[in-house]
């Protein structure tokens, strides 16, 4: 099945703000690279740049209380979700004011106000968290959804096809949303995966899966995941939905590959096809949105990551002993039996 054709139930005003959470996870991922390259902040950060559309199409499809998790590349899915920059910046700067107090950095940038319930450098390790948020949404009779982020390598980790086993026959409202970029750090998906498109091993699993050819369109990825979400809230059970983008980085920033596993004219062919570019495009043509709104637009956002970056910079380092703090959840004491 490819993209699903339906009318949209968005306003102008959503779609401008669509634009604004693409263009800040490109700008805040730009400053983190900045950063890394001048060594200012610590450990590796994978990058979404390129990536925009499908991280911004799929979270604007939630509602604020329905429920997310990332991976490794997870700095816009936060912000795609709404989440605010500073305490995000700080984060990967290691400050006490960061989402999780300075302690995870660019892989843990789980915010839990926005839903954004975590991340983490193991492939598909989130996997099974996102089904056992859909899981408590269906025990507890709550019609939220949980969005369920990995790659086109996480598709192939074991864990992955274990939860979307048991979400189809438990009908848990998840929507697992294959971003495939393509690679697998420099791993051709098409050298390492079985089938031509992930979504067609939904079929395995009884539930609808969906290919978004045009990943780079971000009405086009909004359209499938929010099919999706409304399968999962009427009570349908989960969807598998594969968006085809693409990273302009290397696979994280410093990384150096000896040989070429990327042709220089695929880079070409998808810059040319820039999500925030196009998108500017439809806003003014089919949206008649002036020029000077969206000159506006994106010199708001650039304020916004700039401030971000002066909180993470002005935050203090959390001091060494608070590394033991906050290691565990609060342990669920049962109450004793009463006389
Ligand atoms: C369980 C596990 N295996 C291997 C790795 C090393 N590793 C880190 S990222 C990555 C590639 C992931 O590719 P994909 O899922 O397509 O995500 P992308 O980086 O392309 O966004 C690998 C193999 C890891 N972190 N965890
Ligand atoms: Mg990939």
């Amino acid at each position: 099945m490819t993209d699903v054709a339906q009318p949209l139930r968005l306003e102008v005003d959503d779609l401008l703000e669509m634009q604004r959470r693409m263009i800040r996870v490109r700008l805040f991922d730009e400053a983190v690279k900045r950063f890394a390259k001048r060594g200012e902040i610590a450990g590796s950060a994978h990058l979404s740049l390129g990536q925009e559309a499908e991280v911004v199409g799929a979270c604007y499809a939630l509602r604020d209380d329905d429920w997310m998790t990332g991976n490794h590349r997870s700095h816009g899915h936060p912000i795609g979700k709404g989440s605010p920059l500073g305490p995000l910046m700080a984060e990967i700067f290691g400050k006490r004011t960061g989402v999780c107090k300075g302690k995870g950095g660019s892989m843990h940038l789980a915010d839990f106000r926005v839903g954004s319930l975590g991340e983490s450098g193991v492939v598909g390790s989130a996997v099974p968290i996102a089904t056992g948020a859909a899981f408590t949404a269906k025990v507890l009779g709550t019609d939220q959804v949980s969005l369920c982020f990995f790659g086109d390598g996480g598709a192939n980790q074991g864990v992955l096809h274990e939860s979307m086993n048991l979400a189809s026959i438990w009908k848990l409202p998840v929507i697992y949303l294959c971003e495939n970029n393509h690679y697998a750090v420099t791993t051709p998906a098409s050298e390492a995966t079985s089938v031509a498109n992930i979504a067609d091993r939904a079929v395995a699993y009884s539930m609808p899966g969906v290919t978004v050819e045009d990943g780079q369109d971000v009405l086009a990825v909004h359209r499938a995941v929010d099919d999706a979400v409304e399968h999962a809230r009427a009570g349908g059970g989960p969807s598998l939905v594969e968006v085809k983008t693409y990273r302009y980085s290397e696979h994280s920033e410093g990384l150096r590959h000896a040989g070429v596993y990327r042709p220089d004219d695929e880079h070409a062919y998808w810059l040319s096809r820039d999500p925030i570019v196009r998108f500017r495009g439809v806003l003014s043509q089919e949206h008649d949105v002036d020029g000077e709104t969206l000159d506006a637009l994106e010199a708001e956002v650039k304020a916004e990551v700039d401030e971000a970056v002066k909180f993470a910079r002005d935050s203090e380092f959390p001091e060494p002993a608070e590394a033991y703090e906050d290691l565990y959840s609060t342990r669920v004491v049962t109450p004793a039996p009463t006389a």
